[in-house]
């Protein structure tokens, strides 16, 4: 995994996606399919449950990898830091996603029991994609915009 700093984004580019929600009586139905609503190439999913009460997630940030963070069941809050602005998102309802790109250091809290966080993401698990020292993030985001 190289270390690919100028595809970095910035928390301002970490959008909310509305998924399409089919409803009748017998409930709502969401679906996603390839570039739609998500433009994202899915290569892996995976889902975080039974998060105890307290219990805080993520807090690391990605080198390459895409992710789109759903709320299937319950609600959590994700916050965002781009090494300049930060900005958190209540995820509570299932027909939002919550797109986060690389360069973007996430920690989600807040988990509500019985809360499910789907995550369909844009490449394998790789270790070496994490970075997980908050000051060397800090440091990489910051050594891209000259200093004064
Ligand atoms: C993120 C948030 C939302 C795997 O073996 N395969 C996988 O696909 C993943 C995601 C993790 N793992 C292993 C690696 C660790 O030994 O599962 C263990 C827990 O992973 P981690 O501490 O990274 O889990 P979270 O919930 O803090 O973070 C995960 C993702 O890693 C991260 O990219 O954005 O969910």
């Amino acid at each position: 995994m190289s270390i690919s700093q100028n595809k970095f984004i910035n928390v301002s580019d970490c959008t909310i996606i509305d998924l399409p929600k089919v409803s009748d009586s017998r409930g709502n139905l969401v679906f996603i399919q390839k570039n739609s609503p998500i433009n994202i190439d899915i290569k892996r999913v995976y889902y975080l449950y039974d998060v105890p009460s307290g219990a805080e997630r993520g807090g690391h940030a990605h080198y390459d990898l895409y992710q789109v963070l759903i709320s299937i069941s319950g609600s959590f809050t994700v916050h965002l830091n781009d090494g300049f602005e930060s900005k958190s998102f209540l995820l509570n309802r299932p027909d939002l996603a919550l797109l986060i790109g690389p360069g973007i250091w996430r920690e989600i809290t807040d988990f509500s029991s019985n809360s499910i966080c789907l995550v369909l993401a844009s490449e394998l698990y790789c270790e070496s994609d994490y970075i997980r020292d908050f000051n060397y993030f800090m440091q990489l985001r910051r050594d891209e915009k000259p200093q004064n």
